[in-house]
């Protein structure tokens, strides 16, 4: 079936005018460069599934059901460039306790489910730019966006002609 081949992963969402704060921040402080992310698709992950066979889903949503995770407050204050996947992103310079836990207990489930996983320690990150072959320009300012997480969401990440789109598919309540 067609839900077979769903890529899937967790994230959190970013509201509208977050969004646009980021597209604004982006528009002022760099030029354009290779593979910009549209505004639609800003978001965090946090923690990537990849294709999640249907016999699995129902487990994945039980489990995540199960999560008693805090709610908190991000301020997006940095911007930072990895060469292999080309990504330029901003993210916060604090990670608060409770989304450590929260990215972990979701890769954890991945990990219980046999889905991909991530080695690397978790980088709450926004990609901003995803074919950026080299070092960004030093950028007039910093980004100084804050927002407050109260959920989070599993995406679908579907192809189009007009590249990917991101679909939420289930959010969960934060406690606050
Ligand atoms: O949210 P960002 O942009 O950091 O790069 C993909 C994107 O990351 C990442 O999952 C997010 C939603 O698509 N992604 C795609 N394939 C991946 C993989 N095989 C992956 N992350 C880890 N392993």
């Amino acid at each position: 079936s067609a839900y077979s081949i769903m890529r899937l992963f967790f994230g959190l969402e970013l509201t509208p005018s977050v969004k646009l704060s980021i597209e604004k921040w982006r528009e002022i402080n760099l030029p354009p460069l290779a593979g910009p992310v549209p505004a639609a698709n800003f978001h965090i992950t946090l923690a990537f599934l990849g294709t999640v066979p249907v016999h699995q889903q129902e487990a994945l949503l039980a489990q995540a059901d199960r999560l008693t995770n805090q709610a908190f407050n991000l301020t997006i204050d940095q911007m930072g460039y990895w060469p292999r996947p080309r990504t330029l992103w901003i993210g916060p310079s604090v990670v608060p306790v409770a989304l450590n836990n929260l990215a972990g207990n979701l890769s954890a489930i991945a990990g219980r489910l046999g889905l991909p996983g991530e080695n690397r320690d978790y980088v709450p990150h926004i990609s901003l730019y995803r074919k950026q072959a080299s070092n960004p320009p030093v950028c007039l300012m910093q980004p100084d966006i804050s927002a407050s997480f109260e959920q989070f969401c599993l995406f679908e990440s579907r192809p189009g002609r007009q590249g990917v789109q991101y679909h939420v598919l289930a959010r969960w309540p934060l406690d606050s």
